[in-house]
């Protein structure tokens, strides 16, 4: 047995040994076949999944593409979709589609996530609370404890469609929002982020609880303006209705604390068919008009009780601006009507006290608007007057062809200024103001950056009215910087110097209800709250241009007719109508 075992080994063996095959060369040839056929099978084989492999790659690719594409195509129905929502032209959306840049869709889709990041941010640290102060975590009640960055991002969180977190702010303003504060308010920044978000809101939402809301904290503010003049106080306790001006000011009230409540006031008589609110705020500008200067310039201080310009500084920036907005802005928003005509005269009238302080610098010709005290005049500007190439431009259609080209032209030039405030620092971000001295251009003053929006406020105006994309380019770069120095995992800072670009602590409230929400409109179609239906106030909130009728202030009788239609096309959106 173990010999046979032995023997049937040795025979399997004999197939592996060359010698067994050199002897039958028919067996030698039929294993190169088999050889040469299987090399060629695998082979042939791997040729297929590499072919497979190439073709999967190519599929994944155009997924890709398509998932792209789709996603474009979505973000375009949105942007159409909230176009209806927001008013303008229906339009097809496959044209759409074939004509919105993709470039403007990516951008405008990265200025949303800068939202959602400093929302999300604020939601976390500083919820409820007036502002975040990102680098210590923590929120701080800087005007009392009325949720200023929620009340002033609700607009904003709208219109870009972050619907779950426009649900929670709702739900705050509606259950937790109370103004009975003993805190002695600022009339001025309580109306244009408080009145202002609210109203814009309702105008938007259709939803109740927010012009409820905003008419509240509008009477606690209302005995304001209970001086011998009708010219506001412009400090008011919110709980006790006690005002006073500021000691800082020897007793005046200030020209743009006291002349930008217009829009708000007027929007909230014409959505309650209350006339008070739009009584006391008109009637400001009747008294400054008594007296109003041939040059149209007034000095930031007024006397309250004699409603007359007290001795400083003449001004488009701080403390003077927004009251020469608010006279083309009224006008604006009472559809220029005879009612508004003298706002229209008064804003023309100041236009050429305008046009004499402007300077140019050398060697590089800037544009610039100097201030002014008695004759003489400073060689500097804010970056607060950066509102100013935004609201000419916007002015420039009331003239005739050629004063509306000269304006326009001039606003051009402006807001090339403006971007350079950006442009010439390391940080690219613009100081609070600058100083022009000759053969020098433009020097930094005061060189902290609070993420102020008053240059993309003028850019998002300039692009909409020329439609020349360099303004989309510069809005760019400017949200670039912001990007690079100010953005940090929990939240956006300011630079207290943007030379260094060292940072501060603090997201102000207005960079959510303006910077970014100007910066997203910048890159959304021109039907996104369209100008001829909606006009902004000075903090970026959004009012819909209602029918003015009548003769200037509206009063009871005719309470009725004021009452606008504004939600018709989506009303009842979040189901609260
Ligand atoms: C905002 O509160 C308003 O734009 C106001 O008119 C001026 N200052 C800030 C933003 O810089």
């Amino acid at each position: 047995m173990a010999r046979s075992r032995s023997l049937s080994t040795t025979n399997r063996w004999r197939y592996i040994n060359p010698a067994y095959y050199l002897k039958r060369p028919k067996r030698l040839a039929f294993l190169f076949i088999a050889f040469v056929c299987l090399s060629f099978f695998v082979w042939d084989r791997q040729t297929l999944v590499r072919e497979h492999e190439v073709e999967v790659a190519q599929l994944n690719e155009a997924v890709l593409k398509l998932q792209n594409l789709l996603e474009e195509s979505k973000n375009v129905k949105d942007a159409l979709g909230e176009k209806s929502k927001f008013g303008g032209e229906d339009t097809d959306a496959s044209k759409m589609v074939g004509i919105e840049d993709p470039i403007s869709v990516q951008r405008r889709e990265k200025v949303k996530g800068a939202m959602l990041h400093a929302w999300t941010s604020y939601e976390k640290y500083a919820w409820g609370k007036d502002e975040l102060q990102p680098q210590s975590k923590n929120g701080v009640d800087s005007f009392g404890g009325l949720g200023a960055t929620l009340i002033d991002s609700l607009d904003t969180l709208y219109i870009m469609g972050l619907d779950e977190q426009f649900q929670r702010a709702r739900e705050w303003v509606a259950n937790s929002l109370d103004f009975n504060k003993n805190y002695d308010a600022s009339v001025f920044e309580t109306t244009i982020r408080v009145v202002g978000g609210l109203l814009s809101t309702f105008d938007l939402s259709g939803d109740k609880i927010f012009l409820e809301k905003a008419t509240d904290i509008a009477n606690r503010l209302l005995p304001a303006w209970d001086t011998t003049s009708g010219i506001p106080f412009n400090i008011i306790n919110l709980a006790h209705g006690n005002a006073h001006n500021p000691g800082w000011t020897g007793g005046d009230s200030i020209l743009a604390d006291s002349g930008t409540e217009q829009l708000e006031f007027i929007a909230l008589s014409q959505r309650t068919g209350d006339p008070k609110y739009q009584q006391k705020v008109e009637n400001v500008i009747l008294q400054l008009n008594k007296t109003f200067p041939s040059d149209g310039l007034l000095p930031i201080y007024i006397n309250p009780h004699k409603g007359t310009p007290s001795y400083s500084t003449i001004t488009f920036g701080a403390m003077g601006d927004s009251f020469y907005e608010y006279l083309l802005k009224v006008w604006i928003q009472g559809n220029r009507t005879t009612a508004v005509k003298h706002y229209r005269e008064m804003w023309e009238t100041s236009m050429t006290g305008l046009l004499s302080l402007v300077r140019r610098t050398t060697p590089s010709s800037f544009a610039y608007i100097a201030e002014k005290m008695g004759s003489s005049l400073s060689d500097k500007m804010d970056e607060l007057a950066c509102f100013a190439p935004g609201m000419i431009a916007l002015g420039a259609s009331g003239y005739d062809r050629d004063n509306a080209q000269k304006f326009l032209s001039l606003a051009e030039e402006l807001a090339w200024t403006c971007y350079n405030f950006y442009q010439s620092t390391p940080t690219k971000l613009a100081g609070e103001n600058y100083f022009f001295r000759a053969g020098q251009d433009m020097s930094v003053g005061t060189s902290w950056n609070i993420l102020r929006p008053e240059t993309v406020e003028s850019l998002f105006y300039l692009w909409r009215l020329t439609g020349n994309k360099t303004y989309q380019e510069w809005g760019w770069n400017i949200f670039e910087a912001f990007e690079k120095n100010s953005r940090i995992e929990s939240g956006y800072v300011g630079l207290k110097d943007v030379n260094t670009g060292v940072k501060d602590n603090m997201m102000q409230s207005f960079f959510l209800a303006e910077t970014l929400k100007y910066l997203y409109l910048l890159f959304s179609p021109t039907t996104v709250i369209p100008l001829d239906e909606w006009v902004f106030n000075t903090e970026a909130h959004p009012l819909r241009i209602v029918t003015r009728q009548g003769q200037g202030v509206i009063n009871e009788a005719s309470d009725e007719q004021h009452k606008p239609k504004l939600h018709s096309r989506k009303q009842g959106r979040f189901g609260h109508l």
